[in-house]
């Protein structure tokens, strides 16, 4: 099952995804949801979190910290809130384990857990199978999208913030942790859309330069028409293209869709952008 048939892929490299059910079984799913438990119930809140504001420029100071928290989580394992769940004294305005967006970027590097799903024999055999030949891990994620208010992720490339010389050597490997429906905020792609590069770039401006990042082009205004929705069962990876359009919407249900993703890079003869 990890390893591709050849029909596979072929839609893989038409579509620009594909979907793999059963990957994960409910065992394994579950074992990923009680270590996420343990996570976050030993989180620290960032401080820029726990900061009052009450001026523009203190505004400022912690949009700054919230920013710089995030470029600098490539090798943490850090916690990302959704808006409106602290008050302005940085205390919780809903039960902890219900506000967070999602969990990044290192978890495969510090977590046992995450470690093991990241690298384990049947992911390797499906690298491989995919032709990868120095694949390496750029970042990882849990994504929890929250019941009620769980937040949309806009159409994007994921090439625009993991960006390569030549192009077509990211890849998302994303596991639905819990069922993804139509209603809780599945995965929408539009096929086909991965082979005419990048609309946009996110390019990080040199240290201490306010903002700390900017866009060289910009996200076009995609026909919703296009996009068709991918609902997947718990258990089941969704294989992603760097230059893929996807997007999820708002969860507006009251089941979560909790999900594990990471993305590789096939670094053989490939230059990683330092501007990401
Ligand atoms: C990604 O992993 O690139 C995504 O866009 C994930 C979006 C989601 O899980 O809702």
């Amino acid at each position: 099952m990890a390893c591709l048939s050849l029909s596979q892929l072929q839609k893989f490299q038409e579509d620009g995804f594909l979907v793999l059910e059963g990957f994960l079984s409910a065992d394994e799913c579950a074992a990923i949801q009680q270590r996420i438990g343990e996570i976050v119930a030993e989180m620290d809140v960032p401080p820029h979190c726990r900061i009052e504001f009450s001026t523009q420029e203190e505004e400022q100071l912690q949009a700054q910290g919230s920013t710089d928290y995030f470029l600098s989580s490539g090798d943490k394992i850090r916690f990302f809130f959704e808006k409106g769940v602290f008050d302005k004294k940085g205390n919780f305005l809903v039960p902890p384990e219900k506000s967070i967006n999602k969990i990044g970027h290192a978890l495969h590097a510090h977590d046992p857990v995450f470690r093991s799903v990241t690298h384990s024999p049947k992911m390797q055999a499906l690298a491989r199978s995919l032709g990868l030949q120095m694949p390496v891990v750029l970042q990882s994620m849990y994504i929890f999208k929250q019941p009620h208010f769980g937040g949309e992720v806009s159409p994007h490339q994921d090439a625009s913030f993991l960006y390569t010389e030549p192009l077509g050597r990211v890849l998302g490997m994303w596991i639905a942790v819990e069922d993804a429906t139509l209603g809780n905020g599945c995965l929408w792609f539009i096929p086909g859309s991965h082979t005419s590069g990048v609309s946009r770039r996110m390019i990080r401006a040199p240290a201490g330069s306010v903002p700390c990042t900017s866009f060289l082009g910009s996200e076009p205004i995609r026909d919703n028409r296009l996009f068709v929705p991918t609902p997947v069962r718990r258990g089941t990876l969704v294989l992603i293209h760097g230059e893929v359009v996807h997007k999820s919407e708002q969860n507006l249900s009251d089941q979560s869709r909790q999900a594990y993703t990471f993305h590789l890079m096939e670094a053989a003869d490939t230059v990683w952008s330092p501007e990401n």
